[in-house]
C-alpha cells in the first residue's frame, strides 16, 4: 500500500487502486491553492504507477466540494484584480484535462454537495454516484461568474442546451435523485452506503479488465467530436489493441472454461 502525506487531500494506493479523499470538511473541501497542488502531485504519482487499475475520488465529512474557496478571492487593494483566466488555465483546466486523459477509469462517489467547480470536478469523473442527500449546484452566477472547469462542456452534453442553461443561470440546486433521472450521474446510493460502495468500486476495479475500460474511456470521449467514420476508424485500431491483450485471452478462456474471468489488467 502506498500512502502518500499531504494536508488538503487523502492519497493511498491498495492493491493498485487509488483513492483521493477530499479534506477540508470544516470548508466542504473547496479548492484552494494547496490542494491544487496536493492533486497535481497526487496525478503525477498515478500517472506514473505501473499497472494501476482506477482511481476512486471522494470528500470528507458532509460535502464533496464547494467550488473554490472564495476566501482567497478576498478583495484587492484598489486597482488590482484576481486573474480568473490564470487560475482556470494553471489549476482547474489542467486538473480536468488530467482525469479525463488518465488512463484508467476515474470514479467518484459524491459524498455531500458538489457546487461551483466541484460539480465540474465531479461530472470529470467518467461515473459518478451520489449519496440521496447531496446536491449538485452551478453556483457560479451567484458571484458573478460563467460555469467552469468544463462545465459548459459537460451539462449541455448530459442534459441539453435548456438544463444546462436553467441550472447555470439560477444556480438552482439539483438532488442527487433528479441527478440520477436526468442522467448528470450514474446512481445515487444510501447516505450510509459511502464506504460500502467504495469497497465495492475498489473490488470492480481490481478486477476489471482496465486496458478495455480505459480505451472504452477514450472511444466514448472521443464520440462527441469525430464523424461515424472517424469512430469507426477509432474503434477499429482500440478493438485491434484489445486483441493483443492478455484480458481479451483470458476472458475468452474464461467463457470457454464457464467460469469467472481473472483479469490482471495486462
Ligand atoms: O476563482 C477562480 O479561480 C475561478 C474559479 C472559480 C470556480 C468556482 O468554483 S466559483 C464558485 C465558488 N463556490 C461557491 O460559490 C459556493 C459557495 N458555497 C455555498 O454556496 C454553500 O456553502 C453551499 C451551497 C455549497 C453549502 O451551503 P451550506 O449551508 O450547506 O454550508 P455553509 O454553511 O455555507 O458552508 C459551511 C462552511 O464552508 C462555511 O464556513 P464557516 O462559516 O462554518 O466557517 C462556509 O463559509 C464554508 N464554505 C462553503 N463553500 C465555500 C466555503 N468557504 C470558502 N469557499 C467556498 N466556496
Amino acid at each position: 500500500m502506498i500512502n502518500t502525506e499531504f494536508t488538503t487531500i487523502r492519497f493511498s494506493i491498495t492493491e493498485n487502486v487509488a483513492l483521493i479523499v477530499l479534506n477540508r470538511p470544516d470548508k466542504l473541501n473547496s479548492f484552494t491553492a494547496q490542494m491544487h497542488d496536493e492533486l497535481k502531485q497526487a496525478f503525477e504519482i498515478l500517472n506514473h504507477h505501473v499497472n494501476l487499475r482506477g482511481v476512486i475520488l471522494t470528500g470528507e465529512g458532509r460535502g464533496f466540494c464547494a467550488g473554490q474557496d472564495l476566501t482567497e478571492r478576498k478583495k484587492l487593494p484598489e486597482g488590482h484584480v484576481h486573474d480568473l483566466g490564470d487560475s482556470l488555465k494553471k489549476r482547474y483546466g489542467p486538473l480536468i484535462q488530467t482525469i479525463r486523459e488518465l488512463s484508467v477509469p476515474v470514479i467518484a462517489v459524491v459524498n455531500g454537495v458538489a457546487a461551483g467547480a466541484g460539480m465540474s470536478l465531479a461530472l470529470a469523473c467518467d461515473l459518478v454516484y451520489a449519496v440521496k442527500s447531496a446536491k449538485f449546484i452551478q453556483a457560479f452566477s451567484k458571484v458573478g461568474l460563467i460555469p467552469d472547469a468544463g462545465g459548459t462542456l459537460f451539462l449541455p452534453q448530459l442534459l441539453g442546451t435548456q438544463r444546462a442553461m436553467g441550472l447555470a443561470f439560477f444556480a438552482q440546486p439539483v438532488s442527487a435523485t433528479q441527478a440520477e433521472e436526468w442522467g448528470l450521474i450514474w446512481k445515487c446510493i444510501e447516505d450510509d452506503k459511502v464506504t460500502e460502495t467504495i469497497e465495492e468500486l475498489h473490488q470492480f476495479l481490481f478486477n476489471a479488465p482496465t486496458k478495455a475500460l480505459a480505451a472504452t474511456k477514450q472511444a466514448i470521449y472521443a464520440s462527441s467530436s469525430n464523424t461515424l467514420n472517424e469512430q469507426l476508424a477509432l474503434e477499429a485500431m482500440l478493438q485491434r489493441q484489445m486483441g493483443m491483450t492478455k484480458d481479451y485471452r483470458e476472458g475468452v478462456s474464461a467463457f470457454s472454461e464457464k467460469r469467472s474471468p481473472n483479469f490482471s489488467g495486462e
